[in-house]
């Protein structure tokens, strides 16, 4: 009999699937019996289901799959229907939104913008349905909703780039078209149509929060990992044992960098680091276009970046029409 499990000493257990908690009265709407997949107990637990579905899961599958339906068949219409390209091309291919001509007026000719402008919305409406679902979901465990509000920042960037920015600028041109390498471009087009989006101090932010995301997700999974022998994963003992797996984690980090976070703690940084991540990242998509119209004359003006020395080369842009 195995005394550890860690992810080298797996044990799956079987027998009836695990049902949880009692739901409270009315709100019993889970699907399937559950059931075990022995692949899965290799990355995680072997058992899978049964799901909670109710009115906001099964709405929100309904809008996302209307979203994916919208994208994927104007995807395939515009190869002619040709299901051998459709798959050829298909990182290459685009739903756009409406070009600047239309503004922000929502009747838009659906071959013109039309069908992304349904795309969105229904996209839209499917994410927000599933935040709910996450919300209330929590709330019936019991649990705090520290996931919906973690989820509800990434959604806030979503929402700037596709809907709360191209409104303050009066435009869907401005939003983010549906395709693979054409979200790419995209990105790419925008930082240099707002002059290097490097020097957007929210960039700045939001990059520093993604690194140091993947910065503190390493530390914390190889020292739980490195105490999984003394069984760091599940135990008990640290409420009143001394050289437990926490405390040798705990000394580790002191020993190593002087410092060391809590068990608790620890989860704090990265919830905090993961959220502000997309938090800073949509206040800088937000001011880009509204507040400031390019990002390295604004570092300029504050500072922020060098200005060139003067090399005798008149740069023609700042000519005007008389450089023609
Ligand atoms: C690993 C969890 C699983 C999720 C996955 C994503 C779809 C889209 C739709 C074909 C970490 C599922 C993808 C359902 C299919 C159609 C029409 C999450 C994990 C696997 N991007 N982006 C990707 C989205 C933006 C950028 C990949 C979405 C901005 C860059 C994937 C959004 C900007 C690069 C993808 C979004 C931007 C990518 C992998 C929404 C600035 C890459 C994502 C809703 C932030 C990378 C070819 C991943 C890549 C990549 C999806 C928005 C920049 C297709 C759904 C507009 C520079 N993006 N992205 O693993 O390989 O996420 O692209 O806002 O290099 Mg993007
Ligand atoms: C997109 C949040 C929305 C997603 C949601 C998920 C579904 C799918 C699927 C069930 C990702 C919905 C999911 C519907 C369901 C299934 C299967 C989060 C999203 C709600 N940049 N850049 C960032 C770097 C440059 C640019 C952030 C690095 C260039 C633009 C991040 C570099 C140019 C934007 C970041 C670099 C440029 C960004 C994204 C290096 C291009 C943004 C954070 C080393 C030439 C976005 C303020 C994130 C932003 C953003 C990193 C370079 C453009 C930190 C490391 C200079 C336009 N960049 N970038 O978590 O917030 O995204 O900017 O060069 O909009 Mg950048």
């Amino acid at each position: 009999m195995a005394t550890y499990q860690n992810i080298f000493t797996q044990v799956q257990l079987r027998g009836e699937p695990e049902m949880g908690v009692a739901l409270p009265p009315g709100s019993e709407a889970r699907i399937g019996e559950g059931g075990f997949v022995h692949v899965l107990g290799l990355i995680g637990q072997a058992q899978i289901g049964p799901i909670y579905l109710g009115w906001t899961g099964l709405f929100s599958l309904i809008f996302g799959f209307t979203a994916f339906e919208i994208i994927g068949l104007n995807m395939l219409a515009s190869v002619h229907w040709n299901p051998i390209q459709f798959v050829r091309l298909l990182p290459w291919l685009s739903l756009e939104p409406p070009g600047p001509e239309y503004g922000f007026t929502p009747f838009v000719p659906l071959a013109k913008g039309g069908w992304w402008i349904m795309a969105g919305f229904c996209l839209t409406t499917s994410v927000l349905l599933w935040w709910v679902r996450t919300y209330t979901r929590a709330r019936a465990l019991g649990m705090g909703t520290h996931v919906a509000w973690a989820f509800l920042s990434a959604i806030w960037l979503f929402l700037v780039l596709g809907f709360i920015r191209p409104f303050f600028m009066g435009s869907w041109a401005e939003s983010v078209p549906f395709g693979i390498f054409p979200h790419l471009d995209w990105t790419a087009a925008f930082s240099i149509r707002y002059g290097n989006l490097f020097y957007n101090p929210f960039h700045c932010f939001s990059i520093a929060f993604l690194y140091g995301s993947t910065l503190l997700f390493a530390m914390h999974g190889a020292t739980i990992l490195a105490v999984g022998r003394y069984g760091g994963e599940r135990e008990i003992e640290q409420i009143t044992d001394r050289g437990t797996a926490s405390e040798r984690a705990a000394l580790f980090w002191r020993w190593t960098m002087g410092f060391n976070a809590t068990m608790e703690s620890i989860h704090r940084w990265a919830w905090w680091f993961a959220v502000l991540t997309t938090l800073t990242g949509g206040i800088g998509i937000l001011l880009t276009g509204t507040v400031v119209d390019n990002w390295y004359l604004w570092a300029q003006q504050h500072g922020y970046a060098p200005h060139y020395p003067a090399t005798g080369v008149i740069d023609p842009a700042t000519l005007g029409s008389a450089g023609k």
